[in-house]
């Protein structure tokens, strides 16, 4: 459980918090500490709007998860709270003290792990797991299910010089590659959100222990091979992890003055240990480097900010002291380049990617989709397969009661892990926002995962197992059949322009396996065009308005001015706009005018310094509107106000058709070569007969 909100904290002034009152069982933990610490803190600021959010965005804080209307940061310095207070926006601190909390949860940690021998969880475990339990784990399940389970080794160490371990579960796991459905599940791209590996790595001991006792479970793997990679980020994870377990309250004397040992250091730490772009700095120096910065908050590339698909663009920084800092190139980091690796040689037809939290199931697309991609000159569009992902999500979200939504409904993120990954590779692609915590007492880690209360015996577990059902589901992918000569290796490849925000990366994607003894295969395969060139159905406006006015006036400093639109029929869009002489700050307030005269609120714009402001509102009913022009900030009064009202309609960009190439080979030599054009829910017989002859 969370500690009780605090009362409703307004904007600046805090300054420093003393780190006293940190529970501990010490006798002498009475005495005040000797320096004055900033405690970092969770606070949740209210997002209503989506300018409001964009605003969040763009102040550089550390993004936290969000909630419906608000969206949560980590503060970890004082200025980070006087960034936040200069904003003006309201907000409620949800742990004020996060160095306090990590004490506490260790406590509850200690407590739960003393008292329980076995946990119901399929490892039975009752800690989080360190790096090296994750290892240790991942070899385990290989050694005791050796046709069951096998690991790998991904392509590049990481930053740091590890080595970064996976698992591939499936029915004869060491033979050839028989084209079954892969599903993909990963955990830890960000370093402080411990549950994300543990769901991971649980959901694979699941499988593997329940194979053959469990009909569903046996039959669900006999059908598919599913990879698991728990830790994404294992430099970062391995900072997050040991500093948090030092949070233990314990009191240091140095000699006379006590001092509670209370410094966060990497526990919330987020991105990876990249300390400065194309410098790959000695192996075993990432702990110097989190070091030198507050909640090691200053180091590293955020690993989803770094994926190639509209890299660039909004939702992520270039700037290096940024928690979002998305990295000097696409796939810049090993660690995201891994998973581009691993994923552009299999066929996986349906990917989780575990975060934490927010009690969210996300799916593509990333941003708003009436954004416009420089590279693409069109907007943005909704995902080619909105409907049939938003139906998974719901049937995922009503087993543990989480939200599922477009991940732009969150905040526009660009180079995310599923955006490159549904645009590139067509498989359906999830992003989880688990719990309510980054790294909670682990009972709650229990219950995420068999879930609790109502959805007792659901859970996590069982909507990984309704992903898990939709990789193998042909209606969501596509089916290659035919014969080919017994043994010989089909390749699958296709080489194609991935989108950046404003230019584009080649992607290769080549996937192999291998035809069995009765000279049949079946390949189950992801459609041969891509999401991202795909016919795209946008929302456009009618041309010319159906209302509009404009006004000019004056404001003086710290006043503001009402404008009365009536809008006389209802209208799609209602878009208004400020616009001024000097690059400073006027805000723009819309309210609409109740029958008792009484205003409400219904959209604001509050841009930084220098932005004109803009407020655009959906479906608006006819009535009077209220625009209110406040001067927060600008030293020339004057101003232009426009308001119009549109109708909106669909108009369907065209796209393109793709082709895989498909290849037969045998001893190393291509005999065969056919363009297969594949629709999803398609399946298609190609005999590759001449294969066959000499
Ligand atoms: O911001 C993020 O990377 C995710 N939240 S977190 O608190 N785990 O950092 C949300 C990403 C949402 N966007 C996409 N999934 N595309
Ligand atoms: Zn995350």
């Amino acid at each position: 459980m969370l500690p009780p909100l605090r009362r409703r904290t307004t904007l600046v002034g805090l300054g420093t918090a003393l780190l006293v009152g940190l529970t501990t069982t010490s006798p002498i933990t009475t005495a005040t500490a000797q320096e004055t610490v900033f405690a970092p803190q969770l606070v949740s600021i209210d997002t209503p709007t989506r300018e409001a959010r964009q605003l969040v965005e763009s102040l550089g804080l550390d993004t936290a998860g969000a909630g419906p209307g608000t969206t949560d940061v980590v503060l970890h310095t004082p200025a980070d709270l006087d960034v936040l207070g200069a904003a003006g926006l309201g907000y409620d601190v949800r742990i004020p003290d996060l160095v306090a909390r990590s004490v506490e949860i260790n406590q509850q940690n200690a407590a739960y792990a003393a008292a329980t021998d076995r946990s119901p969880l399929p490892s039975g475990r009752d800690a989080y797991r360190t790096l090296d339990d994750y290892d240790t784990d991942m070899a385990a399940l290989a050694l005791h299910h050796r046709d069951l389970v096998k690991t790998f080794t991904l392509p590049h160490r990481s930053l740091d010089g590890r080595l970064i371990q996976g698992i591939e579960i499936g029915r004869d796991v060491n033979g050839p590659d028989t084209g079954l459905p892969v599903f993909l599940m990963m955990g830890l791209h960000h370093a402080r959100e411990w549950p994300s590996g543990e769901m991971t790595m649980e959901f694979a001991y699941d499988l593997v222990l329940n194979y053959g006792r469990d009909q569903r479970i046996t039959d669900l793997v006999n059908r598919s091979r599913i990879v698991i990679v728990p830790v994404v980020n294992p430099d970062g994870f391995d900072r997050s992890i040991t500093d948090g377990a030092l949070l233990d309250g314990r009191v240091v004397d140095d000699g006379g003055t006590v001092s509670i040992l209370g410094t966060p250091g990497a526990a919330y730490m987020r991105k990876n240990c990249r300390v400065a772009d194309g410098v790959d700095t000695p192996d075993g120096t990432c702990r110097l480097a989190t070091a030198t910065t507050p909640g090691a908050f200053g180091v590293g590339v955020d690993l989803n900010r770094n994926y190639g698909a509209y890299w660039g663009g909004p939702g992520a920084s270039d700037q290096f002291v940024n928690p979002t800092y998305r990295g000097a190139t696409p796939f810049s980091e090993p660690e995201s380049q891994n998973i581009r690796e691993l994923m552009s040689g299999r066929q996986v037809t349906t990917m989780i990617t575990n975060h934490t939290f927010s009690d969210l199931i996300l799916r593509p697309g990333g941003v708003s989709p009436d954004q416009v991609a420089p590279s693409q000159g069109v907007p943005i569009g909704e995902a080619a397969d909105e409907e049939a992902m938003a139906a998974l999500g719901a049937a995922m979200a009503a087993q543990n009661g989480y939200t599922s939504q477009r991940a732009y409904e969150l905040y526009d993120t660009t180079g995310s892990t599923d955006d490159w990954s549904y645009n590139t590779t067509g498989g359906f692609a999830f992003t989880w926002e688990i719990g309510t915590e980054f790294h909670p007492p682990f009972p709650e880690v229990v219950d995420e995962y068999l879930g609790a209360g109502e959805y007792a015996g659901k859970g996590n577990r069982e909507a990984y197992l309704i992903a898990l059902e939709n990789a193998v589901d042909p209606q969501t992918h596509s089916v290659l059949t035919g014969r080919a000569p017994a043994g010989a290796t089909l390749r699958l490849q296709k080489s194609v322009a991935t989108p950046t925000w404003e230019g584009a990366i080649q992607d290769t994607l080549s996937t192999t396996m291998t035809v069995g003894a009765n000279g049949r295969y079946t390949w189950h395969v992801n459609p041969s065009t891509r999401p991202v060139v795909m016919d795209r159905q946008v929302e456009t406006l009618s041309g010319a308005p159906v209302q509009q006015q404009s006004w000019t006036g004056t404001t003086a400093p710290l006043q503001s001015t009402d404008q009365e639109f009536v809008v006389t029929q209802d209208a799609d869009l209602l878009e208004v706009t400020l616009d001024w002489p000097t690059p400073d700050d006027f805000d723009l307030e819309v309210h609409r005018r109740g029958a008792d005269g009484s205003l409400t609120p219904v959209g604001s714009s509050g841009n930084s310094i220098g932005e004109k402001e803009r407020v655009l509102l959906q479906d608006v009913t006819a009535g009077t509107y209220v625009l209110r022009v406040v001067n927060f900030a600008s030293v020339a009064p004057s101003w232009t106000l426009d308001a119009a009202t549109y109708q909106a309609g669909t108009t369907t960009v065209p796209g393109l058709v793709e082709n895989w190439t498909l290849t037969c080979e045998r001893g190393g030599q291509v005999l065969q070569r056919v363009p297969v054009v594949i629709d999803r829910g398609q399946q298609l017989r190609v005999d590759l007969t001449a294969c066959g002859r000499r």
